[in-house]
């Protein structure tokens, strides 16, 4: 660690001055700040492309610029002057370049021209695109069955490249679709499915105008969806209610000025942007909003004995709903003890946060990783959404629920079929159309692939963007696993960690990203993307390709289809000429993109549709589903001193880490800190500054530790610590996932923490 640590609580608030300096400061690390300017200033625009940075949907554009610090860090990470190419690889080898930090590795620049894994010689050589295709097929070839392959998808992908991507390894033979989804909002599809029938959100952007109050559950958006903020602090200026649930004070969630607005900035003055913030345990939501539907109840049923005004929409739940009856039995069982211990806040705070949302008649629930990395994830978002449903808050404006996803296409790429256990209609549509028979055994989500790898069932690992051995947990037993593959495939834009950790054979294919022209022999071609609203918009890219060798991600899926299975069972190559030809095979099998090529021509794209937002209900029992789950047990029953979450600094793009400042933390120069109550420090006899090690505590044997972490104090309630990922992800035990949704539960890792000897 070059840089010294320095720990400063944050004066301003979220956005303001600090995050114009830092655009600045971005944009000259580039080296080409110029271009990039101009870059930045097609950002989400029509003609323009799709912010890389996250899934927000984009707002009503009243000329405003549309990037915000962080898709500007992103922007400028992807449009860098720096090159990785074979003079660099020659340079280092693999073990050298394994020794360095993420940081260093992601700072070298974009790759620049398909390279080869030599074991002899450990450095990675140049090799033409036709024989990297050729190898693909040889060791795919090789397999005694399609199911011995993985192949991982990163949510940036664009619609035409994963369309073609399921596509080719269908017609393959598999279905083992690990991907970044299964690390991610997992749980809140499968939860939604089961409570709602559509695993996807049921809010738009316009629902945010009419909310009179919005619920924000495990979600740090100053630092993850910071145009989010944009649509809060409107809400907050109408009058609405917006209520925090974190363990930890973010300061972007407690109020923040925006750097477009330079007169509120100079005034010194910061919109108040929430009347309530409440600090959990970490999984105590669940219990929080039990305690919340417990209040409502007493409310409900004192209004029937005394003729007041009903607390529950009766009329919505009789025309709508199953399952109320056993809900309210288990809600009856719960005790206010349990939801009080468990939740960490006490009854009459939990009370008056019910009065809140029984005054609002319009409300919408987001949430993000801090709700869906848990064991019980899927239980918890059901019960939110059992408490929407009791005042028919979904399917009716200014209400519903919000899944904020994370990669900018992260939602498009399901859409498209990336799925591990996709549905018999969508298969059957694929059959049909391309006759030929698909394969429907389910595959394997990330986990499994891991497992499957390490115990060489599975030979070959092709992931399509993302960097696997960082991203995923028990960072041991992964890299264990990818390097017991026979070939690993990384098609990437920048250096990163899995790269480094190879299969006997390694290939790195470099890819345009988002910001780049992308020249088909059709002309210019456009992709598109889908966000967490469920529109549907073009992306042009507007620069030069960092390298001349550089393919496109549909061109490079293209490439090692026809190397393994010809022009079966289509012409891969003739596609590639003009992407219009992918979207109209996307046109005619998945539904909602009927005419995909002439919609596509909106300046804003198009709207796909979300049925529970028509109260149409596409569950078991054709009706919105009160799921009836006991509160979870595991949260106290666990060996450790703390419960550790891994969480996102605001200079990272999950494993991109962009510097070493976590501006809004008050954390500069260090990314090895652990954040935790004063409360415990003095329990476990630490000061700040102190450095320690985190021991997980799984009680499987295994001894998972990562090393010199510096103490620092924060506001969050006794029992909870938190540290940054993926620094953190050699801790999370491999078994350790959420029920139903296989999440790794990243934000519950039971730790001691020991103090480092001399
Ligand atoms: N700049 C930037 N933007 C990004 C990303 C990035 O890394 N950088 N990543 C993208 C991706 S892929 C994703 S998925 C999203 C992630 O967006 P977030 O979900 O905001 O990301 P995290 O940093 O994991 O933050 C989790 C938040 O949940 C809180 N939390 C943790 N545990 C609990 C709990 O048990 N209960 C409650 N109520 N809260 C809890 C944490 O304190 C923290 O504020 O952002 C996307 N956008
Ligand atoms: N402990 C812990 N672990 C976590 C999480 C956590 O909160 N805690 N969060 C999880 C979540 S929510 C997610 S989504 C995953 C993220 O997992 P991934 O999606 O696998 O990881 P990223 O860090 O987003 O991937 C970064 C790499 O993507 C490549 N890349 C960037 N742009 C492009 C492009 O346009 N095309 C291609 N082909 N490649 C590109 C670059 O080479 C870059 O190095 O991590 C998960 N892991
Ligand atoms: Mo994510």
């Amino acid at each position: 660690m070059s840089q010294k640590i320095r720990i400063e609580p944050y004066p301003g608030a979220a956005g303001g001055w600090g995050a114009l300096k830092s655009t600045t400061r971005h944009l000259l690390n580039s080296e080409q700040a110029l271009t990039n300017l101009k870059t930045l200033a097609n950002t989400n625009q029509p003609g323009g492309f799709d912010c890389p940075g996250c899934a927000w949907g984009e707002g009503k554009h009243s000329g405003r610029v549309s990037f915000c610090e962080n898709g500007a860090k992103a922007v400028n990470w992807e449009a860098t002057a720096r090159r990785v190419d074979a003079a660099f690889f020659a340079e280092h080898s693999v073990a050298s370049l394994y020794a360095q930090t993420d940081h260093w590795l992601e700072s070298q620049g974009r790759l620049a021209e398909p390279m080869v894994y030599d074991a002899a010689s450990d450095h990675y050589a140049p090799i033409s695109w036709d024989d990297a295709f050729a190898l693909i097929a040889c060791h795919l070839k090789q397999l005694d069955s399609p199911d011995q392959a993985e192949f991982y998808t990163s949510g940036r992908t664009g619609n035409e490249a994963a369309f073609l991507y399921q596509l080719f390894v269908r017609a393959y033979g598999t279905n083992n679709f690990p991907d970044c989804s299964n690390l991610c909002h997992e749980a809140s599809g499968v939860a939604l499915r089961r409570s709602v029938g559509v695993g996807k959100g049921t809010v738009t952007m316009d629902d945010f105008d009419q909310a009179d109050a919005i619920f924000v559950f495990g979600q740090n958006p100053g630092t993850n969806h910071p145009r989010m903020l944009d649509t809060l602090r409107d809400a907050v200026r109408r009058g609405a209610q917006v209520v925090a649930i974190n363990p930890l004070k973010e300061r972007g969630l407690e109020r923040f000025t925006h750097p477009q607005h330079p007169l509120e900035m100079l005034s010194g003055g910061a919109t108040t942007m929430n009347t309530l913030y409440m600090q959990p345990k970490l999984g105590g939501d669940m219990a929080l909003v039990r305690g919340m539907v417990k209040a409502l109840l007493a409310a409900e049923r004192h209004a029937e004995q005394t003729g007041g005004e009903p607390v529950f929409d009766h009329a919505f739940i009789a025309e709508h709903t199953e399952g109320l009856d056993a809900y309210l039995a288990v809600v009856d069982a719960t005790n206010w003890d349990d939801i009080e211990r468990q939740s960490g806040v006490t009854r009459d705070v939990i009370e008056g946060v019910a009065e809140v949302y029984r005054k609002s008649e319009r409300v919408i629930a987001t949430w993000a990783m801090g709700i869906t990395q848990h064991k019980h994830s899927v239980a918890t978002i059901q019960e939110i959404a059992n408490w929407m449903l009791l005042r028919g808050n979904v399917g009716k404006p200014g209400a519903g629920l919000c899944p904020v996803r994370g990669h900018s296409n992260v939602q498009g790429d399901r859409t498209m079929g990336i799925n591990e256990r996709p549905g018999a209609a969508f298969l059957d549509a694929l059959g049909r159309r391309f006759g030929f028979d698909v394969p429907r055994k389910h595959g394997h989500a990330v986990v499994e692939a891991i497992q499957a790898m390490k115990g060489g069932q599975s030979r070959v690992f092709f992931a399509l963007g993302g960097n696997f051995a960082a991203a995923t947990p028990d960072t041991a037993a992964t890299e264990a696993a990818l390097r017991n593959c026979g070939l690993t495939v990384q098609v990437s834009t920048k250096l990163n960690r899995s790269h480094l950790v190879t299969g006997k054979a390694a290939l790195i294919l470099p890819c345009l990203g988002r910001t780049e022209i992308d020249i088909q022999a059709g002309g210019a071609q456009m992709i598109s993307v889908e966000d967490s609203m469920s529109m549907v918009h073009a992306s042009n890219g507007v620069l030069e390709p960092a390298s001349p060798q550089l393919k496109s991600e549909p061109a490079i899926v293209a490439g090692v289809a026809e190397a393994l299975l010809g022009k079966w069972p289509v012409d891969w190559m003739s596609l590639i000429e003009d992407y219009d030809r992918i979207r109209e095979l996307i046109a005619d099998t998945v539904p909602g993109f009927e005419d995909f090529n002439e919609r596509l021509k909106a300046p804003r794209g198009f709207y796909l549709g979300n049925a529970a937002r028509e109260r149409h209900w596409d569950t078991a029992g054709g009706r919105a589903t009160f799921a009836a789950s006991p509160l979870p047990v595991h949260l106290e029953s666990h060996e450790g001193d703390l419960v550790l979450q891994t969480l996102r600094s605001h200079d990272q793009y999950n494993t991109t880490i962009y510097g070493l400042d976590d501006r809004y933390r008050g954390v500069f120069g260090q990314r090895r800190v652990v954040f935790v109550s004063g409360a415990d420090l003095a329990r476990l006899g630490l000061a700040a500054g102190e450095a320690v090690d985190l021991v997980a505590e799984w009680g499987d044997g295994i001894e998972r530790r990562v090393s010199g972490f510096t103490l620092v104090e924060y506001d969050l309630p006794p029992g909870s610590a938190a540290a940054y990922y993926p620094e953190t992800n050699p801790l999370v035990a491999l078994a350790s996932v959420g029920d139903d949704s296989r999440t790794p539960t990243s934000k519950f890792i039971p730790i001691r923490l020991e103090k480092l000897k001399g």
